[in-house]
């Protein structure tokens, strides 16, 4: 089943949206693999968000990104990647729809609660920066019949 990295940024947690945003993955029927609450170094975040090196936002969002505790987390499902960035809504808040957690949650592009990656290859790069493989839990959940049928 395909994974895919996501993560609460320092605001989600100031907000005191963790278990909010959380809650709608699980609701949603998504699987929790990995989780983990962090402060990311400044070498870290550099490396996460490396193809926005040279932009001019990219000074701003390393200093956000390493302002507070995010909580890092690998959830798994059907086509996870592109439905958990459908959940998260458009970058800019502004253009997120509501229902989407930006949408619902932000008005600010520097400060939009959460990340997840954009495509596997992205997941897979993501993940393995920030997790370790016995991180990643397999386990069966009896829901999944219901969520996906027999
Ligand atoms: P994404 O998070 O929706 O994948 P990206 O384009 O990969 O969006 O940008 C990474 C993050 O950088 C965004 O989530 C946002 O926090 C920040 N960012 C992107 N574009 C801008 C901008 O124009 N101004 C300020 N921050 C930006
Ligand atoms: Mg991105």
């Amino acid at each position: 089943m395909e994974k895919t990295f996501t993560m609460l940024k320092p605001d989600a947690v100031q907000r005191n949206l963790t278990g909010e945003i959380i809650s709608r993955f699980e609701k949603r029927g998504l699987k929790l693999a990995a989780l983990k609450m962090l402060l990311i170094s400044r070498e870290m975040a550099e490396e996460h968000y490396g193809e926005h090196k040279g932009k001019k936002f990219f000074d701003d969002l390393v200093s956000f990104i390493t302002s507070g505790p995010v909580v890092a987390m690998v959830w798994e499902g059907q086509n996870a990647v592109q439905l958990v960035r459908k959940m998260l809504g458009s970058t800019d808040p502004q253009e997120a729809l509501p229902g989407t957690v930006r949408g619902d949650y932000a008005l600010f592009t520097g400060n939009n609660m959460i990340h997840g990656s954009d495509s596997l290859e992205s997941a897979a790069r993501e993940i393995s920066l920030f997790f370790v493989e016995k991180d990643i839990i397999t386990y069966k959940k009896d829901m999944d019949i219901w969520v996906y049928g027999q």
